[in-house]
């Protein structure tokens, strides 16, 4: 998106030099479609809680469907399933191994500790990418003076790594390897159809090996609002109870499942087209003297630099680069984070690219 477009009234022309924004902060910040709106306002709805609203449980019919698995479960976030599911697998003072940065560790509210009284086992991993050896290793000994590991977490993509994906050979390694310690592995798939895209292979045929998949509706598919957890009948029955703990059983919320089916239907099909944004994104950025980033590891939609060498840091850089219309998200000092959507398109990734240009030359 570059400048809004015209038809010749005199909003028309204020409306022409208005620069619109180019927001590469999430891929969360994208607004629904025409059609979306559409099917929202048309929804047939009824009360959820009691099972009764024909939407909702025909998008967590097709969930379980598309992932080929007994039962889906509709939550209202990617939070809300990861902490449900993290709930069901474990026992209080269990520890769960997952990836240093990931998402449930970091940005969850600590809610494992907090909701299901557990410990994270973090392990730094080389884009994010976890090996089922350095699992292994950290697996507790079964002595009762150890807490015990409960559950193995996986996040695909991996956000705060860089969209990275899971070699499909990797990720079943980790989940045989797990099953045969007796372990359960849940997947923060928030972006997972990226990952399905990325890998040129069904969802069902990357995550049937877990226990349980979250993912999310709501980030590059393009939905306002909504999650779903897939899993057997017994876990999602299970979901359900713990949903409503949370305060997460909602009612008329086929408003909502509208638009997620035809994020779930309609929405994977375009999702290569964020990911040439980004690749393109990260080849204008590479070059810009300060700024590190490696085009070759961009595979989806997300772009992290190091902007280290600009002598600023990632909060004054990105302020700056607000001043210019183009918004990147911080992760921490010196890290910054681009997300390529379907609500920006090549030029405003060539805007942001020119934007980070001025802000470098000018620092
Ligand atoms: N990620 C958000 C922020 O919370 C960081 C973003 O902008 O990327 N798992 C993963 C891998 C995620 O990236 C996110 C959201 C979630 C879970 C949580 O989803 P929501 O925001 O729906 O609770």
């Amino acid at each position: 998106m570059s400048t809004v477009a015209s038809t010749g009234t005199a909003q028309d022309a204020d409306q022409r030099t208005r620069i619109v924004t180019v927001d590469l902060r999430s891929d969360t910040v994208t607004k629904p479609t025409p059609e979306m709106r559409r099917a929202m306002a048309e929804a047939e709805v009824g009360d959820d809680v009691y099972g009764e609203d024909p939407t909702i449980n025909r998008l967590e019919q097709r969930a379980a469907e598309i992932f080929a698995r007994e039962a889906a479960i509709f939550v209202p976030s990617g939070t809300m399933g990861n902490q449900v599911a993290i709930k069901i697998h474990t026992r209080p003072g269990q520890e769960i191994i997952g990836e240093e940065r990931c998402h449930v560790f970091n940005y969850e509210m600590a809610m494992m500790a907090h909701f299901s009284g557990c410990l994270g086992r973090p392990i730094l991993a080389e884009n994010g990418i976890l090996r089922w050896p350095q699992i292994e290793r950290k697996i507790t000994p079964k002595t009762y003076y150890y807490s015990q590991t409960g559950l193995v977490s996986l996040e695909n993509t991996h956000n705060m790594a860089g969209g990275t994906v899971y070699p499909q050979g990797i990720a079943d390694e980790i989940c045989e390897g797990a099953h045969a310690a007796g372990l359960p592995v849940h997947l923060d798939g928030a972006r997972v159809f990226n990952a399905s895209v990325a890998l040129g292979k069904p969802v069902a045929e990357i995550t049937h090996k877990f226990d349980s998949v979250m993912f999310c509706l709501s980030k590059g598919l393009g939905a306002p609002v909504g999650s779903l957890l897939v899993g057997c009948k017994q876990f999602i029955t299970q979901a359900r109870i713990y949903r409503k703990s949370l305060g997460g059983g909602m009612r008329q919320a086929g408003v909502l499942a509208a638009a997620g089916l035809i994020a779930l239907e309609q929405m994977p099909k375009r999702l290569h087209l964020d990911h040439e944004n980004a690749k393109f994104l990260a080849q204008g950025l590479a070059p810009i003297p300060g700024i590190k980033v490696d085009p070759a590891k961009v595979v989806t939609n997300i772009v992290i630099c190091d902007i280290n060498g600009t002598g600023m840091v990632s909060a004054d850089f990105s302020r700056k680069l607000a001043e210019k219309n183009v918004l990147c998200g911080s992760v921490n000092h010196e890290l910054v984070r681009f997300v390529t959507h379907m609500d920006v398109d090549r030029t405003g990734c060539e805007r942001a690219v020119e934007a980070v240009k001025e802000v470098v030359s000018h620092s």
